[in-house]
């Protein structure tokens, strides 16, 4: 299944972005843990030239802390900074200070000349990584929208604590997934619009891949264990063990395949990582 979704909102939000660089001093670049490669926006490298970038892994309840290790390893092996985060438990004064900390000699020459200036930091990401839920912890007010969906911010705002402006934007991705593997896992992790993709064929290659990756979580979640039928087939199966029918029944796989995504979104299915380093 081909997978694309590039709406004119993110065009008019780049352009934004692009605008707003010479504001900034840096970039919060949020990521999320469980698709770390896929949320690297090539359009950014154009954003972050020239930028001081403090990347944010979100989302790491969801995913395994040996695995996401890996990946710390990869960035400080790369020169990159970055801060581990939960944007939904409210704390996340870790990427205050780690901004701080990236701005260091900044904020000591603006000292040392008695001038109180604000670091300002413009917030990127795909949609839906959490780029509102970790502003709103920061600044401990639930001041920008946020929304288990693609697509929540729209414009730009400026939010502002302790010292830091932020400015949040709306997620954006790129014009062409050369890599429909990105496009999947940017689907499964809801960074893409659902209704953009066949649910249930979304489901199918989600199922597929989870076999290779962790086969175990279909038994975690739905007592499954060695399953060794199509893609399809476990759909139905899931339904089966879940008492989804349709009339003469028929095994809902349609609501099945929307279990099994949104299960592996709110984490239900456990800990998992679609990409390592
Ligand atoms: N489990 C978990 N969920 C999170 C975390 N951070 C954010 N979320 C959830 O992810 C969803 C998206 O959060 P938003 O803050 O709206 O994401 P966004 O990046 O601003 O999205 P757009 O504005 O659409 O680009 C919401 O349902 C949040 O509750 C986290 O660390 N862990
Ligand atoms: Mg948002």
């Amino acid at each position: 299944m081909y997978i694309q979704w590039f709406p004119g909102h993110m065009t008019k939000a780049i352009r934004m972005m692009e605008d707003n660089l010479r504001l900034v001093d840096a970039l919060i670049y949020v990521i999320d843990a469980r698709a770390v490669s896929s949320c690297i926006n090539p359009l950014f490298s154009r954003l972050t030239s020239g930028k001081r970038v403090l990347y944010v892994f979100n989302k790491c309840d969801l995913v395994n802390s040996s695995e996401l290790a890996r990946w710390c390893d990869r960035f400080k092996r790369e020169g990159k900074d970055f801060v581990k985060a939960v944007g939904v438990s409210g704390d996340c004064s870790q990427i205050v200070a780690g901004l701080k900390a990236l701005m260091s000699d900044k904020l000591e020459k603006y000292a040392k000349k008695g001038a109180n200036v604000s670091v300002r930091a413009m917030v990127v990401g795909v949609p839906n990584s959490g780029k509102s839920t970790i502003i709103n912890s920061m600044i401990k007010r639930a001041k920008a929208v946020t929304g288990d969906r693609p697509g929540v911010t729209r414009g730009k705002q400026w939010l502002s604590v302790d010292g830091v402006d932020f400015l949040d934007t709306p997620g954006t991705l790129w014009g062409k997934f050369e890599d429909q593997s990105v496009a999947h896992h940017l689907a499964y992790i809801g960074s893409i619009k659902d209704g953009i993709s066949d649910v249930s064929e979304l489901a199918c290659d989600f199922a597929q891949e989870l076999q290779t990756i962790c086969p175990s979580a279909f038994n975690t979640r739905y007592g499954i264990t060695d399953f060794d039928g199509t893609s399809y087939e476990l759909l139905q199966e899931i339904a089966l063990k879940r008492g989804f029918k349709l009339r003469a029944d028929e095994p809902d796989t349609e609501r099945a395949a929307k279990t099994l995504i949104d299960d592996f979104r709110k984490g239900r299915l456990g800990k998992i990582m679609l990409e390592l380093p």
